[in-house]
């Protein structure tokens, strides 16, 4: 344990690497793992305190919200707070975008969060997650419009997965790292340095269940992976419905993460802001992909906080593979 780096040492490091670095970058990178740290917490109690239900209220999106989905946002909006860093706060579970300049007008940030990701598996105690990524205000952050940046412009982007271990994935200056948090010491420490998703992989993700609601060449694709898989154990699927922990795997291991849209519905499920967007710049900078199947995911233009997407996204080789299936 003497030579961990911990999550604090490796971001010093970075700032003694970069002598005009004010010390914002490492102030928000604590404060988003303060933030896992207490979710993790709320998380590892929640099935004894009987906090796995329902609020009773529903989200923007029409979701049912969980006592842990308001319970994790609370913290992130929480940890940031005081920190006059970060202005405007965009969420999941918050109908409008957050001022969060209360205390001073000085935030040249935004926040933009999942922060229970896959919450429809709270009560079976799956794998669950949370997704960040922070956007620097170019120009103040006053509305909702000035919120709607492009994915390649992400400052840092990764998520929490509250797995058996927590982790930290963290993507910034094209690099990807990993943390696992110990619980003993409080710390995350560096676990999994320079993320590099391979080049080709065998896992498939997805809700096979939707498959006859998808464009005939997504179909066609997944029968050509059907019957390579019977020929010569080609693919194999694996799917658990938290977009965190079957995006993880595929990082690791490589292979495809599909969420498609449908044919009447071509706007998909995922949202862009705050899950699609932050998990395609974490996948490119590890040496991956992220598509809509029409467009790069970083190359998006928003037009709205909430907005839907489709994603194609893992390890290049892949991606490219599924592109050519597709019916434009
Ligand atoms: P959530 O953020 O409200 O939990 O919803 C997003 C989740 C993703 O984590 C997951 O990939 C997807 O929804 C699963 O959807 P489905 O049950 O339609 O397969
Ligand atoms: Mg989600």
């Amino acid at each position: 344990m003497e030579q961990a780096i911990t999550l604090t040492r490796h971001i010093l490091e970075g700032q003694k690497a970069h002598p005009g670095a004010t010390g914002e970058f490492s102030a928000l990178l604590t404060q988003i793992a303060l933030a896992g740290k207490r979710i993790s917490f709320e998380l590892s109690r929640a099935g004894l305190l009987g906090k796995t239900g329902l609020t009773g209220g529903t989200n923007i999106h029409g979701e049912a919200v969980k006592e842990l989905d308001q319970i994790s946002n609370d913290i992130f909006v929480d940890c940031f707070e005081y920190l006059d860093l970060v202005s405007m706060v965009v969420s999941e579970e918050m109908d409008t975008a957050a001022s969060l300049k209360g205390k001073s007008k000085t935030g040249k940030y935004s926040l933009y969060i999942d922060p229970m990701d896959g919450s429809s598996n709270i009560e079976i105690n799956e794998s669950l997650g949370s997704i960040f990524s922070i956007q620097k205000n170019t120009n103040g952050a006053e509305t909702e419009k000035d919120l709607l940046h492009k994915g390649s412009d992400q400052l840092t982007a990764g998520y929490l997965m509250y797995g058996p271990c927590t982790m930290l994935v963290i993507a910034y200056n094209n690099q990807v790292h990993g943390f696992t948090l110990d619980m003993g010491l409080g710390e995350f420490i560096l676990t999994h340095p320079n993320i590099r998703i391979p080049s080709r992989g065998k896992i498939i993700s997805l809700n096979a269940g939707n498959a006859s609601k998808w464009d005939k060449g997504l179909q066609n694709y997944l029968k050509y992976t059907q019957e390579q898989t019977e020929k010569e154990k080609l693919f194999s699927y694996r799917y658990s419905g938290t977009f965190v922990s079957d995006f993880h795997r595929i990082l690791l291991k490589g292979g495809t993460f599909l969420y498609p849209g449908e044919v009447k519905k071509p706007e998909g499920k995922l949202r862009l802001l705050y899950e699609v967007a932050p998990l395609g710049f974490v996948c490119e900078a590890a040496g991956g992909k992220a598509s809509t199947g029409k467009e790069r995911v970083l190359d998006i233009q928003p037009t709205e906080i909430h907005q839907h997407v489709p994603v194609i996204i893992g390890s290049a080789e892949n991606v490219d593979e599924i592109l050519t299936y597709l019916s434009h």
